[in-house]
């Protein structure tokens, strides 16, 4: 596996069943009424849901312990105890379920919407259950039966919404840290970013992934530079925004120039949906520059961004929701930014 994997564990238990009741009939004129003691509930469930809003497992991280209710007893006059609700645990598409200790596959929750995971104990039965012709009046019933608890681990291969595409130095970690949870390490110089780096931007309760790769350079393809090798990273994301620096002298082609190397990777990647950004609007000369940038790319989305401009970062955060498409949804709210962590196995 390569790319970018978020690991955790929980710690889970399906409910207990609730105890069978010992109760004998209490009934005005008779004296020894039967046994009528009823069944305990069921435990509740363990249960794995899985909701498409959900992105990373950085909730869980902030609840570690799902317990399910346990059944209630039962009760006189036959009444059962009443079951156990079940416990939900929202997981994101992909997840993959594991045994904390031995690592083993439990499940792969990709294309399943709800897995029963841990059932709940069974109810004990009550003392009605137990009378017979020698034995009138049981003063038994049965306990319930323990529902089970375990530690599992829960592992998720992310892939990214957007991929930052740009010359080295052309501000990328810079954009991925204004608008993710993300740290990539920014400096005035190339090539500071060597390894991808996935940021998660927050738009009410849907996430956004946004990969950060170093940067590319002419002659990629043929080897120049570092980011080439981590186009794949990029390469099944829903769209590219390309970022050309607008203090830089060759901002006017730098897009042509990234493009090409692009689609000597991969013509998928190269056509897929994109905007391009001019960076640093704040830099003397920039503002001119971004003009004959947007008359060359008329039927492109150009806009401009100097992270110290809080209209200009608002509009780009738009642009950047907008590529990564509607994946609205009613569901659970992804509280916690992740901390995956990038992993090259090759
Ligand atoms: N003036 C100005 N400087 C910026 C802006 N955005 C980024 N920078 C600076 O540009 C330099 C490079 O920024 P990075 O975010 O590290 O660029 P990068 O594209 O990630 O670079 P690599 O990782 O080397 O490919 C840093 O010194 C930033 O502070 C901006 O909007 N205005
Ligand atoms: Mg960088």
């Amino acid at each position: 596996m390569f790319g970018f994997s978020d690991e955790t564990y929980i710690d889970v238990a399906s409910g207990n069943g609730g105890h069978g009741c010992v109760s004998f009939r209490r009934e005005k004129f008779v004296p020894k009424g039967g046994p009528d003691g009823g069944d305990g509930g069921r435990g509740g469930d363990v249960v794995f849901v899985v909701r498409s809003n959900l992105r990373t497992l950085g909730h869980l991280k902030l609840q570690r312990s799902f317990r399910a209710e346990n059944g209630r007893p039962g009760q006189g006059a036959r009444c059962a105890g009443r079951n156990g609700r079940d416990v939900e645990i929202p997981v994101p598409p992909g997840t993959v379920i594991r045994d904390a200790q031995t690592g083993e596959l439990i499940k792969d929750l990709t294309d399943v919407d709800r897995y029963v995971f841990l059932q709940g104990g069974k109810g004990g039965l009550g003392n009605w259950h137990f009378r017979n012709a020698v034995r009138q009046a049981p003063k038994y019933a049965q306990p319930g039966f323990p529902g089970e608890e375990m530690r599992v681990g829960l592992e998720l291969q992310i892939i990214a919404d957007i991929g930052l595409v740009g010359f080295p130095n052309a501000g990328k970690s810079s954009l991925i840290n204004l608008f993710t949870n993300a740290r990539s390490k920014v400096a005035g110089y190339p090539f500071t970013t060597k390894i991808p780096v996935l940021g998660v931007l927050r738009d009410g309760d849907q996430d956004v992934i946004i990969a950060d790769i170093p940067g590319i350079i002419e002659g990629a393809s043929e080897g120049a530079g570092m980011g080439y090798k981590f186009l794949r990273h990029i390469s099944r994301t829903k769209g590219l925004c390309y970022m050309v620096d607008l203090s830089a002298d060759n901002c006017l082609e730098a897009y042509d120039i990234l493009s090409s190397e692009l689609a000597k990777y991969s013509e998928e990647l190269a056509g897929k949906e994109h905007i391009l950004i001019g960076t640093k609007i704040d830099e003397d000369g920039a503002e001119e520059r971004f003009s004959e940038l947007k008359a060359k790319y008329r039927n492109m989305k150009v806009l401009p961004l100097s992270i110290y401009m809080d209209d200009l970062v608002d509009d780009v955060r738009k642009a950047l929701l907008e590529l990564s498409g509607e994946r609205k949804e009613e569901g659970f709210t992804s509280r916690m930014d992740t901390d995956a962590h990038y992993r090259d196995e090759a």
